[in-house]
């Protein structure tokens, strides 16, 4: 049970426990005087700021109904979002305040309140709209406060969840040959409902019997039968509600103080002054929205984090500033857009961070290096996959595949590098005794070639021995002895021990060495080729899992989504069949057999073949692309150099 007197200030070491959040709401978006909206920077900045889940909760009402009280409630917090105490309209806008969720660690509370609708004053009904609009599409719950009972009129005052139709779209493109409208497909993407009435005084009874407050709702909502126009006034609003909102809840709240003049001191009153059923049915209420709202998520079920909230905040408030009608569809595709741009730069450090460390080792083993490649590079995928979402044609996998080849390729000319200057300093260091030995005239003698060989092979056994020279031991080794070749070729004709054949049959071993040194060379590429190209392959295998494990992922979102429809229109439809309403009921079965449809196409790894592994399958090429078209350049610059 929700321990409500104790709310406040737990609410308060909520917020001043956690300097991210608020001690104070702030305005997100600003309704100007020519009822123009503008997201406010402050707002947007503090979005920024959220990287965790966020569950928003918005409030929209009549204006004057105590839909700021209750936020204040919903913040654990006596005052806050400001309340006026005359009959004109205190909120503009909508205000934001953001604090830790009491029951999910790890997510962000949102709480959103909006300036009152049907203000009078104000005498601009679209603009109240698009407050309305707003509120559906930023919120995982929606609360709609009234006052007095739900009658008639309450429910005609909801005429702004008839008008969504025509104020939201979820497909960019008109899809042809579509017999019902997109509104069939709200449920899937909209909030849950809470209506939450104010100052009721009447006994919750139907005919002779208690029924509850989720009842009352229904009961409110029943549709009439018969035809003409008076009928379908009086339908299409609870029909909207019902169709658009499959998850409904309402709490019925009496009067808070008993005196008038205590009711403008609201704010200033403490719990032991309110009313004790007030305080149940307040306590009733928090518990409710902290257990049951969900996270917000965007069509597709990606995860909405603070900062995403931001960006969909500027993108709707803008496509309505232009005069446009706000489109999910548009919003989630320009939110991956960033989003995954935002993902390969963020996989890319990863691996780029990985590979500052290797660096400063090089020159290093072939084995060593494939490895740490390896590792980095299956850790900046699972980063990529961590932020992105909706890369249906891996268009940004690729440019993060290409980044980090570029990397990868560029590591490793750098270890040849390295390797062939450890190599090249090393044999010359060994050679200096011999070097003297030569300036000294030691081996321009009879016997001197013997010594001279004697010398040298010991320098490469000793040049074999040491540890850690990298890829290009052999062929470093290959060049000098080849340098070294006229050398070794002009003491042998000058050792006047050797008869003319013997010095030809030398001579001939000396080439044959050579050969074999040049073979030792081949060889250490055909390793290191195959050694690349079996981790290329590795990785591929590495990539293609987590890229199907991410898309599995995105998929069984979007069939949850398709069930969530799904099950709400079979209730829709049984409660229509029960009701009588047989015709309402049939129309149903189409849209439940579309969704049915949907669902049955999508099923299994048989789309993630098909459709994903085209464009994964090239990039098992690229480094090896890369490297070839590198190793062409520098042969080219080679050349010209020449
Ligand atoms: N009768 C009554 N008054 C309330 C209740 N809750 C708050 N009030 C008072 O009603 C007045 C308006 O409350 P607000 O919370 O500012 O109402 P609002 O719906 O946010 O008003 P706008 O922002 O102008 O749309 C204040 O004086 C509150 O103290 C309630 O449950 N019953
Ligand atoms: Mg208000």
């Amino acid at each position: 049970m929700h321990k409500l007197q104790s709310e406040p200030s737990e609410g308060k070491q909520r917020i001043m426990s956690c300097s991210k959040y608020m001690s104070a709401p702030v305005c997100l978006i600003e309704n100007d005087e020519n009822g123009k909206l503008h997201v406010k920077k402050e707002g947007k900045e503090i979005l920024d700021g959220i990287h965790e889940p966020v569950v928003v909760v918005s409030v929209v009402g009549l204006y004057r109904t105590g839909k700021s009280y209750l936020m204040n409630r919903l913040a654990g917090q006596q005052s806050g979002f400001a309340l006026g105490s005359t009959i004109e309209s205190k909120t503009k806008g909508i205000w934001m305040w953001c604090v830790p969720h009491p029951k999910k660690k790890g997510h962000t509370l949102v709480l959103l309140d909006t300036e009152g609708l049907g203000d009078v004053a104000k005498g601009d009904s679209k603009n109240d709209g698009w407050i309305f609009c707003l509120a559906v599409l930023l919120s995982s719950t929606l609360v709609y406060n009234s006052r007095g009972t739900i009658d008639n009129t309450a429910v005609e005052k909801l005429h702004y969840v008839a008008e969504l139709a025509e104020n939201i779209k979820i497909r960019s493109t008109e899809v042809e040959d579509e017999e019902e409208g997109e509104d069939s497909e709200f449920v899937m993407f909209f909030p849950s409902f809470t209506w939450v009435v104010r100052d009721f005084t009447l006994d919750l009874e139907i005919d002779g019997k208690k029924v509850t407050d989720d009842g009352y709702l229904e009961f409110a909502l029943n549709l009439k039968k018969g035809v003409g126009r008076k009928m379908s006034d009086y339908n299409l609003p609870r029909e909207c509600i019902k169709r658009y909102f499959p998850s409904r809840k309402c709490f019925v709240f009496p009067f808070p103080v008993t005196t008038q003049e205590n009711m403008t001191r609201l704010e200033i009153l403490q719990d032991k002054d309110l009313a004790q059923q007030f305080l149940e049915v307040t306590g009733h209420f928090c518990h409710h929205i902290f257990v049951n709202s969900a996270v917000k998520r965007l069509k597709g079920g990606h995860i909405v984090t603070g900062r995403l909230l931001g960006r969909l905040v500027e993108i709707y408030v803008d496509t309505i500033s232009s005069g446009e009608v706000p489109c999910l569809e548009n919003a989630v595709v320009v939110l991956a857009n960033q989003e995954n741009q935002a993902a390969v730069q963020e996989a890319l450090k990863v691996y780029q961070r990985g590979m500052e460390e290797v660096k400063n080792m090089l020159p290093i083993s072939i084995e060593y290096l494939t490895c740490e490649h390896q590792k980095l590079s299956s850790l900046a995928i699972s980063q990529f996959t961590k932020r992105s979402f909706k890369d249906e044609k891996t268009e940004y996998l690729k440019k993060l595949e290409e980044a980090v080849c570029v990397c990868y390729t560029d590591l490793l000319q750098d270890n040849q590098m390295a390797s062939e200057k450890k190599c090249r300093d090393l044999l010359k260091n060994l050679f200096v005794d011999v070097n003297k030995r030569l300036q000294d005239g030691e081996y321009s003698q009879a016997g001197g070639y013997e010594l001279y060989k004697r010398d040298r092979d010991a320098i490469v056994e000793q040049y074999r021995r040491e540890p850690n020279k990298g890829v290009r031991a052999e062929a470093v080794l290959e060049e000098f002895l080849k340098e070294r070749e006229p050398e070794a070729n002009s003491i042998l004709c000058m050792d006047n021990k050797l008869t003319e054949n013997e010095k030809q049959m030398k001579k001939q071993k000396e080439k044959a060495a050579l050969l074999e040194q040049k073979m030792k060379e081949e060889e250490e590429k055909r390793i290191e080729n195959e050694r690349m190209m079996e981790t290329e392959k590795v990785r591929h295998e590495d990539m293609v899992k987590q890229m199907q494990e991410k898309f599995n992922k995105e998929l069984e979102q979007q069939q949850q989504e398709r069930d969530r429809a799904i099950e709400s229109k079979l209730k829709e439809q049984e409660e229509m069949f029960k009701k009588g309403f047989k015709q309402k009921a049939e129309n149903l079965e189409e849209e439940i057999m579309k969704l049915k449809n949907e669902k049955e196409r999508s099923k299994g790894g048989g789309i993630f073949k098909d459709y994903v592994m085209p464009f994964l399958c090239p990039l098992v090429e690229m480094v090896p692309n890369l490297l070839m078209q590198r190793s062409m350049l520098k042969s080219l610059t080679k050349g010209l150099k020449r």
